[in-house]
């Protein structure tokens, strides 16, 4: 009799522990999304007093491409994306940011275009600007104001 009592709650224990890990497997993974990080911006100081361009690289290292769409700054409010093709540049509406890749803009190719300056951003300085992307979150990112012919040695692409 005791041991028949004890044989039951023991059959009820382990129904109860097999019930765990079935509601535990209920959890989604995220893993696939984009994971975007921002380095190496900066802003060679403009040489007229109208316009100024930016450089940066966008690195994803999620497994889930993104968009950069927009960006803006408080040194302009009219800000667009450029890609320059055949010594020229014309607007682009989005940058595509690979998956387990990344986005660069530099001097020559891609660059962010900032018009109308409401002021002249000097070298020493730095502009802050919010980069807006498709699916992640908007990045702040503070570009440092260099030299008007500043450019940064190339780093090794894959
Ligand atoms: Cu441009």
């Amino acid at each position: 009799m005791n041991r028949r009592t004890t044989a039951a709650s023991a059959l009820a224990s382990v129904i109860a522990l097999t019930a765990g890990p079935a509601l535990a497997g209920c959890s989604t993974s995220s893993d696939s999304g984009p994971e975007l990080k921002v380095s190496g911006a900066f802003m060679p100081q403009p040489v007229g007093d109208d316009m100024a361009a930016g450089f940066l690289t966008v690195q994803n290292k999620g497994g889930g491409a993104d968009k950069l769409t927009s960006v803006t700054s408080d040194i302009s409010d009219d800000i667009t994306i450029h890609e320059s093709k055949n010594q020229k540049m014309q607007e682009v509406k989005a940058f595509d940011v690979p998956a387990d890749g990344e986005l660069d803009l530099e001097r020559g190719g891609n660059h962010i275009m900032f018009m109308k300056l409401k002021q002249k951003p000097m070298q020493g300085e730095k502009v802050a600007v919010e980069l807006r992307f498709e699916k992640s979150g908007p990045i702040k990112v503070e570009l440092p104001v260099k030299e008007p012919t500043y450019n940064p040695p190339a780093t090794m692409k894959h």
